[in-house]
């Protein structure tokens, strides 16, 4: 099954899903057609009852994904990562996806990109990968569900020094932080990724499915208590209804650095 039509492909053979961002125009920038698309194709694999999902990037890309896409960040205030954001939409896809997503990576990846790779179940990267938390460029908040995925995947200064910079970390330093499972030369990392995903295709796949969904439950089961949420709900509308989000947005559409107001 191919469906080359659209911003990703999809493939399917022997239980095994590939999708493959494919929007190089955009630097597979994470649009809400894009996203509507990655989720049709774990759809159409979840109905086929694929055992195990590859999301890739084409072969060679400088750009894997160049994370949320601001030209869709909302102008006017307003959350911009919030509950039904695509990209929040996105990362929900893959975590309740009843089969390991393997993420085979190369080239760079950026902002919210990162979650939606630290979301698959084993990434996997060429040496060329880099990753960039960014949402200090843009003057975005985040949001408190996409930090604790991050933290429970992230050593904790590695998370810091990626936010409070914006710059990119490499691949082996993402390995030594946990981003990352696995660096593997370009020209291995198609092979590589393959023969682990044939693997798991061997397995029980009710078995995978049973533990991929304790784990997910697992690791979200966070007390927090109702005046620590609304004090971060208050910290992020701080942010979203400032000045710095609409020069974050503003300075990036007009391709120039930001000039952020006084605070
Ligand atoms: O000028 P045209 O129309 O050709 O379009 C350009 C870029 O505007 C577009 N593009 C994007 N459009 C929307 N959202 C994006 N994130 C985005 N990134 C790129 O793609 C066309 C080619 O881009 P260009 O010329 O810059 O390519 P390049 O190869 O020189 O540079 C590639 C990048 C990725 C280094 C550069 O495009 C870049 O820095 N992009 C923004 C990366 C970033 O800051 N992403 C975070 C997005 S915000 C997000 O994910 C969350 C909300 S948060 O901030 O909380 O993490």
């Amino acid at each position: 099954m191919n469906d080359s039509d659209g911003l990703v492909l999809q493939e399917l053979s022997d239980g095994i899903g590939t999708v493959t961002l494919a929007h190089e125009q955009r630097r597979n920038a994470l649009s809400r057609a894009l996203i509507e698309q990655l989720i049709d194709a774990l759809d159409r694999f979840r109905a086929s009852h694929a055992r195990v999902v590859v999301l890739r990037a084409r072969p060679g890309v400088k750009v894997w994904s160049a994370g949320h896409d601001i030209r869709e960040l909302p102008r006017s205030g307003g959350d911009p990562l919030a509950y039904n954001d695509p990209l929040e939409r996105a990362v929900r896809a893959v975590r309740a996806f009843p089969a390991p997503v393997i993420a085979m990576i190369e080239g760079g990846v950026w902002g919210g990109a990162v979650e939606l790779v630290l979301c698959c179940d084993i990434p996997i990267a060429a040496p060329s990968a880099t990753f960039a938390l960014t949402p200090a460029k843009i003057g975005v908040p985040y949001n408190p569900a996409g930090l604790l995925r991050i933290m429970s995947e992230v050593d904790l200064s590695t998370i810091k020094e990626m936010l409070f910079t914006a710059r990119s970390v490499d691949a082996s330093r993402a390995l030594r932080s946990g981003l990352i499972n696995h660096i593997v030369d370009a020209d291995e990392i198609e092979r590589f990724t393959y023969d682990m995903a044939r693997c798991i295709a061997r397995l029980s796949s009710k078995s995978i499915a049973s533990i991929k969904e304790q784990l997910v439950l697992l690791s979200d089961a966070r007390p927090i208590n109702p005046d620590a949420f609304e004090r971060i709900q208050e910290l992020r509308r701080s942010v979203y209804d400032s000045a710095d989000f609409r020069e974050g947005v503003t300075a990036f559409l007009e391709k120039r650095q930001p000039r952020w107001p006084d605070s």
